[in-house]
């Protein structure tokens, strides 16, 4: 048969499949990325994988998913599963120990390439879950002994293998167990994916290119301190190799183009390389106007791009393989200081990381409008930092990173395989063997080359609960050097232990992670506010109640306010100590008295998440200069692999709630809080340079909007630090509840910087400190707050207007809206919510400058908020709920 004719038959054969007749790569540097698979379990497809890699047969039947797609995400793509109802109360359960993601699933593409002499071809991957082995026109290209981890990284030749037209890659993914393999898992985060996360789940590659390859270039800079260099040197490192049976000399050369003010440089230089050899290079190159990245709320994200190319120098220069990286200029460092506290600098500045912690989705999907909307609510958050706790992501997540000026802090997860060591007998992983090692090693390698050239990584600790030991501990740190990290690597994020090698983590894993009054954290012991917690938090997280309805029946919904001790399956897993909300409940019936509807039991709760994770934010920021500095707190978390009811900031459907914006006024860059301790006031400062003369006045008032006491206080900030002012007078003299307004202005600005109310109880929070485990400290006495249930109604005026500036085109609609409280009471945390009124859902992706407000009696507050779409398109309503507010439904555009 000549070419045409079987290419005329194979397309037929494969009319059904997505083959291309257009080649997959057809130039030298040309990379092309596997967009979809038929997919398959290998108990329905015949075990008969030398066949099945041919090309040309029908699989028509097979499912047919995205090209980053674990089983249960390709098996819901197809319609398998739907993921309202799967998520919906325990339907999930079903799908546990079915026998069919116990067996190998295959993943089959096939693809045009016409191979030329000269030309080399390599397949590159990046992790398949939990192990594989490759196939290609019914050739073994690896064994799953040499394609494992979720984070393995490798390279395959496939330049003999290859046939003028279709050919055939065939990958058979084996079934995870998180005790035995270096995969995904979740922990008591939730339950466990039925297919343990199995599949590929990160893209796969198809390389051409001439004698020479090259691998990602990695950037090293000799910037250390901002305004310390007026040019930066900057080295560009590679693995060069050569595929040919002869040496060759190559010539690489580029450009590092600068972003606005900033210089370009051109880079260049010459190698040779014996038949089969692989070297590293080095090439620098100064550059002049420097332009240096920063974090968020402290300057600019200009980003550099560095094009290089490698020829080969023959009779003529021949193009033999190109590379893309984008980089930006800092410089990160850290200590453990005397404390033995981890404290980070950034660019010479002593940098407080306040940040949460990330989960992926459940199923591994990327979604990258999901994962822009979870990095800007961060931004919004005023968080500076993501933490990955073994959840490392795709490229595009760092690049987002990278844009925002968020801070990403790394880290292989903890538990299960990952650190199963010897002397760890809490992970009830299989014990490393020396095979082990090397997994080990290939996902460092792959991990650290991926995430080298971005500026938003933070460090990366190799440990989590526990340390590695010596050996991983020197495999990780090798690979991490050969990669050039010049970033921080912590042993763990805990205190533990550690190797020699690294020294002390300087990071406390001490709780909480269940409920803890907010006086908690201006104590002086475990997780209260001093060193680096890198997991800590009250456990809350409650959703709103529309968001509850999604994923919960009636029953559950009756259990949850009715049943306070029984576990629920949206929660932690069973086996967790955090399967119930008993010690929140508690907490929650106590302080704001026994709810007396679902609607009542979440309105408490949002009210207590508030009042959570306001004060952790607060008291981490007014220590940020202690004599024991709080050197940084990681909220665990920020969100959540699917609808879940604790530790988050926002819930799975992107909907935000009273945890999110007590984080929102805690961690303002310029603020004044109340420590719930010793009752005093704290003016606090995040920023680096904003300076100048402030006004703070302080106001209690009681349920009748009577005055208890008053004070106004001048003073002048300084930059990075924070500072006690005052005590609140009066707190003793509160019958039930007061209020407690703090507002902190800018005096020659004439604009309040930071506004907020506290509601609090003569009676303090009594905690048991020798008591504490390890995920609480218990309460003995409760501040009584159940006065909130009795108030008298407020009546609040809600106005909306649109801002003077014109906002068409812009994707986005900005409004302001107007409260007025009409009464001589105050109105209590009142929740703004903007709904579609078509379909009565919530609009996603909502901005509010402020939320869960409190109004004085005759206070008038201006908020903004901002939404995707045009106010032509979208008719918005906009409801108003509140502790003791009468109404709660108005449209008024
Ligand atoms: C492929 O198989 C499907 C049934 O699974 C069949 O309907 C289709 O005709 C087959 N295609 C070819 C080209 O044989
Ligand atoms: C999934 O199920 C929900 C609820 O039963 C239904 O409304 C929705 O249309 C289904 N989605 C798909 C894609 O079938
Ligand atoms: C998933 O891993 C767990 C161990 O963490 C194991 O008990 C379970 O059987 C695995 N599930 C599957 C489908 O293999
Ligand atoms: C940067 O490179 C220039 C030459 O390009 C050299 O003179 C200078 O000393 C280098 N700076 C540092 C800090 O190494
Ligand atoms: C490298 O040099 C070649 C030939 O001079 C040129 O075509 C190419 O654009 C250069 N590559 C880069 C990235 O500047
Ligand atoms: C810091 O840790 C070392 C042991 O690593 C210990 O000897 C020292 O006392 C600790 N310092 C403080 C202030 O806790
Ligand atoms: C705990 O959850 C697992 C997995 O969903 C389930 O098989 C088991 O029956 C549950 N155990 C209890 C006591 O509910
Ligand atoms: C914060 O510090 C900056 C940096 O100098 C200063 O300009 C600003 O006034 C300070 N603000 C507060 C509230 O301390
Ligand atoms: C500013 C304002 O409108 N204040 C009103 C608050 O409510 C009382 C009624 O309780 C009115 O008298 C005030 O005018």
């Amino acid at each position: 048969m000549n070419l045409l004719k079987r290419l005329a038959v194979w397309s037929a054969a494969l009319s059904v499949t997505t083959a291309h007749a257009e080649p997959l790569v057809s130039s030298p540097g040309e990379r092309a990325v596997i967009s979809g698979w038929s997919m398959q379990s290998a108990t329905w497809a015949q075990n008969d994988m030398s066949r099945l890699s041919q090309p040309g047969v029908n699989v028509s039947s097979w499912y047919r998913v995205g090209g980053r797609s674990t089983v249960m995400a390709g098996l819901l793509e197809n319609g398998v599963y739907n993921e309202t109802e799967l998520f919906f109360s325990n339907y999930m359960e079903n799908l546990a120990n079915q026998a069919i993601f116990k067996e190998p699933w295959i993943y089959r593409e096939e693809f045009s390439i016409y191979p030329s002499n000269n030309q080399y071809v390599t397949l590159k991957t990046h992790g398949i879950t939990s192990k594989a082995e490759i196939h290609v026109n019914g050739a073994l290209i690896a064994t799953s002994d040499q394609q494992q981890g979720s984070y393995g990284g490798h390279h395959y030749d496939l330049t003999s293998h290859l046939r003028s037209g279709f050919n055939c890659l065939l990958i058979v993914a084996y079934p995870t167990n998180y005790l035995r393999d270096f995969a995904i898992g979740f922990l008591d985060w939730n339950p466990y994916p039925a297919d343990n996360g199995t599949g590929i789940w990160r893209d796969v590659e198809v390389i051409q290119t001439g004698a020479v390859s090259m691998s990602p270039l990695r950037v090293v800079t000799d910037f250390t301190k901002a305004g310390s260099n007026d040019n930066v040197n900057v080295t560009l490192k590679t693995e060069i190799s050569n595929h040919a049976p002869h040496t060759v000399q190559v010539e690489v050369n580029g450009t590092v183009i600068g972003p606005i003010y900033a210089d370009n440089a051109a880079i260049w230089g010459t190698f040779e390389l014996q038949p089969g050899e692989e070297r590293t290079i080095s090439i620098k190159a100064a550059l002049r106007n420097p332009q240096i990245w920063w974090p968020s709320g402290w300057g600019e994200q200009p980003m550099y791009i560095v094009e290089a190319d490698a020829m080969i120098k023959e009779d003529e220069l021949i193009l033999s393989d190109s590379s893309v990286q984008t980089f930006g200029i800092r410089h990160v460092s850290s200590h453990v200081n005397e404390h033995n506290d981890t404290a980070f600098a950034i660019n010479g500045h002593s940098f407080q990381v306040l940040g949460a912690g990330y989960s992926a989705d459940i199923f591994m999907r990327f979604d990258k409008q999901t994962i822009s909307t979870i990095l800007q609510y961060m931004i919004d958050l005023g968080l500076n930092t993501i933490r990955l706790e073994g959840k490392q992501e795709h490229p595009e997540f760092y690049n987002l990173a990278d844009q925002m000026g968020l801070m990403v802090l790394a880290g292989w997860e903890c538990c299960n395989k990952w650190e199963a060591w010897d002397y760890n007998n809490d992970a009830d992983g299989v014990k490393w063997r020396e095979s082990d090692y090397e997994v080990a090693r290939a996902s460092m390698l792959h991990e650290a080359e991926m995430m080298q050239a971005h500026p938003s990584l933070l460090g990366f600790l190799v440990g989590s609960d526990y340390w590695p030991n010596d050996h991983a501990a020197e495999v990780y740190i090798e690979a991490l050097h050969q990669m050039d990290w010049n970033l921080p690597i912590i042993a763990s994020a805990s205190k533990r232990g550690h190797p020699e090698a690294l020294g002390p983590s300087g990071m406390k894993m001490s709780g909480p992670y269940d409920w803890v009054p907010p006086n908690y954290w201006y104590g002086d012991e475990e997780g209260a506010a001093f060193g680096f917690g890198s997991e800590l938090g009250a456990g809350v997280g409650t959703p709103e109640y529309d968001s509850l309805q999604r994923f919960m029946s009636n029953k559950d919904l009756d259990t949850l306010w009715k049943e306070p001790h029984m576990g629920s399956y949206h929660m932690s897993t069973n086996v967790s100590a955090f399967y119930g909300r008993s010690i929140y409940n508690k907490g929650l019936f106590a302080r704001y008295g026994i709810p007396s509807s679902i609607e009542d039991y979440v309105r408490k709760c949002q009210m207590a998440d508030y009042e959570a994770t306001r004060a952790q934010f607060e008291a981490y920021s007014a220590r940020q200069n202690a004599y024991r500095p709080a050197t940084g707190a990681i909220y665990w978390m920020l969100n959540s692999a699917w609808p879940n009811l604790h530790w988050q900031l926002f819930d799975y459907y992107l909907q935000p709630m009273g945890s999110y914006f007590g984080t929102k006024v805690g961690t303002r860059v310029e603020h004044v809080a109340y420590n719930y301790e010793d009752e005093t006031v704290w003016l606090i400062n995040h920023s680096l340079g904003k300076q100048g003369e402030r006004e703070i006045t302080i106001d209690l008032i009681d349920t009748k909007g009577k005055k208890i006491s008053s004070a106004m206080v001048k003073t002048c900030t300084t930059p990075s630090s924070s500072k006690e002012i005052q005590m609140v007078k009066g707190i003793d003299k509160i019958k039930d509840v007061g209020f407690l307004r703090l507002v902190l202005r800018d005096v020659k600005g004439k604009k309040d910087l930071s506004r907020n109310v506290y509601w609090l109880s003569p009676k303090p929070d009594v905690l048991d400190w020798p008591e504490s485990t390890w995920f609480s400290t218990p309460v003995t006495e409760y501040a009584d707050l159940t006065k909130l249930e009795s108030l008298t109604p407020a009546n609040v005026k809600v106005t909306m207007k649109f801002p003077k500036n014109d906002q068409s085109g812009s994707g986005w609609t900005s409004l302001e809206v107007q409260l007025e409280n009409k009464s001589e009471i105050p109105a209590v945390f009142i929740h703004l919510d903007m709904f579609n009124p078509v379909d009565d859902t919530k609009l996603e992706s909502v901005y509010w400058s402020d939320n869960y407000v409190t109004l004085w009696p005759k206070e008038k507050l201006h908020l903004m908020v901002s939404y995707e779409g045009e106010i032509a398109n979208i008719s918005s309503w906009l409801k108003v709920t509140g502790r003791n507010i009468r109404y709660n439904v108005l449209a008024d555009i």
